[in-house]
């Protein structure tokens, strides 16, 4: 019982090497795997947590790339499709020194976008702990909208937690409205949201952490909200009212924001497969987050267990 699965659209990005210069200028760029819901399987992965990532690829180098890497970390494919009429999504982001990189993405129609529920090879939730979905799987098209929403009420009826990350991206989105509508009513279904403190203010209207709370706590199921404050740390407030506030840590030099939040999420949900308290869950996903912004890959500064360890023994002697 300490498995967890995961839905979402694997990006290929090319990441620009040139520093500060607009994507229309970069020349030299390189190839990582990315995508929001991977990467919290590849974080997972790396703390020795083990899990099913469904998704599909197109039959490209993209696809291959994609596939090789996670075959390479030893990371299950059996969820893993493979559309041989569609392509791989890909993504190009800027290399810059300050602020968040713009990004321009390729994926419309990919492989990912195209997967229905019935192209899933069976599911068992026997073992499963933790359901972590993304408002971006659940933006790329309806069927995947759809899918994300049945897997939700499957997960809950077989007693998992279902852990939703808004991860607002507006241009997969056809309004801010269909947005916001979609990732609540999304939310309003499952156990857990971590909202950025910019995507709750977009989904509450409201940027004080504890408002944000209350709204989902307000919605039906939810029992646990964890608002991320980058720099500022992490508030979390349950249904029980009880409220913690976890610091960040430093962070000598910020090369890449990107991934920062999947980091987070692995953390997190690493604390709750291994059934630690809270507090320590959030240490842990703050920690993560901080190894993340760290690199340039969306998920090549994710830390190793022993790693982790490491850094919380020598910041929190814990
Ligand atoms: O959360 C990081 C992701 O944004 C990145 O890996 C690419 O999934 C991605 C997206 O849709 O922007």
């Amino acid at each position: 019982m300490n498995k967890f699965v995961t839905i979402g659209e694997p990006l290929v990005v090319y990441a620009s090497d040139d520093v500060d210069v607009p994507l229309n200028e970069a020349t030299h760029f390189t190839r990582y795997p990315a995508g929001a819901e991977l990467n919290v399987t590849i974080g997972l992965n790396q703390l020795g947590c083990q899990g099913t990532y469904i998704s599909a690829l197109g039959a490209d180098s993209n696809g291959h790339f994609i596939r090789h890497a996670l075959a390479k970390k030893g990371i299950e494919t059996d969820h893993l499709i493979e559309n041989p009429n569609a392509r791989t999504g890909i993504y190009f982001k800027e290399r810059v020194t300050q602020g968040e990189p713009k990004i321009e993405y390729a994926r419309a129609h990919s492989a990912a976008s195209q997967l229905k529920i019935t192209d899933i090879p069976a599911l068992d939730f026997t073992d499963v702990r933790v359901l972590h979905l993304t408002g971006i799987a659940a933006a790329i098209s309806h069927e995947m909208f759809q899918t994300v929403e049945q897997l939700i009420i499957d997960a809950k009826k077989a007693g998992v937690t279902v852990i939703f990350d808004p991860n607002i991206r507006p241009a997969l989105w056809t309004s801010k409205a269909s947005m916001v509508r979609g990732l609540n009513h999304l939310a309003a279904q499952c156990d857990v949201i971590l909202p950025g403190v910019g995507e709750g203010e977009l989904l509450t209207g409201s940027s004080d952490p504890e408002a944000i709370a209350d709204f989902y706590l307000n919605l039906s199921t939810l029992h646990l909200v964890v608002v991320k404050s980058g720099e500022t740390g992490a508030y979390a407030k349950n249904d029980r009212n009880e409220i913690y506030q976890i610091a960040a840590f430093h962070v000598n030099k910020v090369v890449d924001t990107v991934g920062a939040g999947d980091g987070f999420a692995a953390g997190f949900i690493s604390g709750i497969l291994a059934e630690l308290p809270l507090e320590q869950s959030l240490l842990r996903a703050n920690a993560v987050g901080a190894f993340a912004v760290q690199s340039e890959g969306d998920n090549s500064g994710y830390p190793t267990e022993a790693e982790l360890e490491r850094f919380l023994q020598e910041h929190v002697g814990k």
